[in-house]
């Protein structure tokens, strides 16, 4: 199973190792075929190379639309050498077998990350590469295909083992990474054309690892990171700037503060754990907002994730060092907060430029046993205008200030998600539970506990406003939340027993509006 190298076509866009690569090839008597811009590259650093045209008899043309779709480069990534007839083809049509291809694509995913228009996108759209590396990968009986710089270390290394030539193996290996970078690349292609479409009915998923991990969500599960190309601004793109590598469940609930950050104007922070906000709040400045923040839940902020949507200032800095904290995600980062989070040698800081826009449509997936789930992202938004007031009694400004607030908290809980807020922010969340009433009930705990701890004469919930992700199905869970001191809700309606909801929040003396929408999370 070992096949010599003779022959190899070099087409990179990334051209980063590439003397190195054409000079060690060239000294182990590789003949190399490559097309323009990487002929000059190699010709530049001294290596001898033969032009793609001088294979083809064509012209490279198109704006090099065209260059390497020919018959004498995909007979010679093709053919087998154990096949009579492939053998005298080649013969016939004068083909030269090529036993390495090493390609890499044009930048397809760089260039729509940076904003680039529609026309600059479709140009850097590679076909001849992709045609390439999956010719060659399927011909990996004989043909070795490298697609990643890294990987050209580990080639010299095969080579140098076995006389100049690659072992089986090591074509397997290598074709399996050369069918993951095409999937990816159309992925990420298809994921761009699919903002033609309306809806998620032609989802393509793929991606390119980004951060091999020791474990998963546990540590006997194996586990990876895989970034989808987009660019989205969030966790998968961050800069990390101090701290060891993040977790599976680091990464996952990055995400979550991220995405929950983006959706307010006002500087605002959040504070999760396992994947769920323990804290939430804005405020006139990022310090002030992660006081509030802190203060909904001081007992289960301890080790967790903060994430905010204003460039960190040292005063922040100081308020969220203060505490054991694991990530710290922000847009952006001053030099005087850097200094705070050098101290903390464990803390994890990651920056990411901008905000992730939640107005952006993009399609959201999720893996069953034998199959994917996809979505559009939720998107969805309230304002005060879509409100319908159920109640005799309407809510104040303020309140409606505060329902809003909450109720955008409530998306980015899991489902059944109760939040009570006062002053734009939480007082007290309860998440995930089967039962809206348990919900209910978990979060008018965790105010009462805080003020408790904070040493207070009631309960923070006490005037507060209350959200609830989907409708009350029955008056218990909104009289629990009364019990607990709110004074307003706000719910999508649409329940069966609306009437009987509606009043008992009249009796109870409650404000209640209807936002005919829902933000269940699972
Ligand atoms: O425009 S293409 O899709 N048409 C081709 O025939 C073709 N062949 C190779 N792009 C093509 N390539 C790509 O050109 C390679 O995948 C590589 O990314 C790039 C290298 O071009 P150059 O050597 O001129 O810098």
């Amino acid at each position: 199973d070992h096949v010599k190298v003779t022959r190899a076509l070099i087409s990179v866009s990334d051209k980063s190792g590439l003397d190195e690569l054409g000079r060690a090839l060239a000294d182990r008597g590789v003949e190399i075929l490559s097309t323009g811009g990487s002929a000059d590259a190699l010709r530049a650093a001294g290596v001898a190379v033969r032009d793609v045209s001088d294979v083809t008899n064509f012209p490279e043309m198109m704006d090099g639309r065209v260059k390497t779709l020919h018959p004498n480069i995909h007979g010679g990534l093709l053919a087998r050498r154990d096949e009579p007839r492939h053998l005298s083809a080649m013969e016939a049509m004068g083909i030269e077998p090529i036993d390495l291809l090493v390609v890499n694509l044009y930048p397809f995913e760089a260039t729509i990350a940076r904003g680039a228009g529609e026309e600059e996108a479709i140009e850097n759209i590679d076909i001849g590469g992709p045609a390439m590396i999956r010719a060659g990968a399927k011909n990996h009986a004989f043909t070795t295909v490298i697609v990643d710089p890294e990987d050209y270390a580990p080639l010299l290394a095969e080579l140098d083992a076995h006389k100049g030539a690659t072992t089986l193996p090591f074509r397997q290996r290598q074709a399996a990474i050369a069918y993951g970078r095409t999937a990816a690349y159309d992925a990420a292609v298809a994921t761009w054309m699919a903002r033609y479409e309306e809806t998620p009915r032609r989802v393509a998923a793929a991606g390119t690892l980004a951060q091999p991990m020791r474990y998963g969500e546990n540590p006997h599960q194996k586990a990876a990171f895989y970034i989808d190309g987009s660019g989205r601004a969030g966790v998968a793109t961050a800069e990390q700037h101090q701290g060891k590598a993040l977790s599976y469940n680091n990464i996952a609930d990055t995400d979550a503060a991220m995405e929950l950050v983006a959706e307010f104007d006002d500087p605002a922070v959040a504070i999760i754990k396992h994947a769920n906000p323990c804290g939430v709040a804005t405020g006139d400045s990022l310090a002030e907002a992660h006081g509030r923040a802190f203060d909904c839940d001081r007992t289960s902020a301890f080790g967790g994730i903060v994430a905010v949507n204003r460039p960190l200032d040292a005063a922040t800095a100081e308020a969220i060092a203060a505490i054991f904290t694991e990530v710290v995600i922000a847009p952006g980062v001053d030099a005087a907060a850097r200094e705070v989070f050098a101290a903390k040698k464990n803390l994890r800081l990651l920056t990411t430029g901008s905000l992730p826009d939640p107005k952006r449509d993009r399609r959201m997936m999720r893996q069953v046993a034998g199959g994917w789930l996809a979505q559009d992202h939720d998107t969805g938004r309230i304002g005060a205008a879509d409100l319908k007031v159920v109640t005799k009694l309407a809510p104040t400004e303020d309140q409606i200030r505060d329902l809003l607030f909450a109720w955008r908290v409530a998306k980015h809980v899991k489902s059944n998600a109760i939040v009570y807020a006062k002053d734009g922010a939480t007082v007290g969340i309860g998440a995930g539970q089967m039962s809206r009433l348990d919900s209910s009930r978990i979060a008018a705990r965790k105010a009462q506990d805080m003020a408790e701890a904070l040493e207070l004469t009631e309960s923070t919930a006490q005037g507060s406003v209350v959200a609830s992700d989907a409708f009350f199905p029955f008056a218990d869970g909104l009289l629990a939340a009364a019990e607990a001191g709110a004074r307003a809700v706000i719910q999508p309606g649409g329940s069966m027993r609306d009437e009987e909801v509606i009043a008992a929040a009249d009796a109870a003396g409650l404000a209640m509006v209807f936002t005919g929408m829902r933000h269940f999370r699972h």
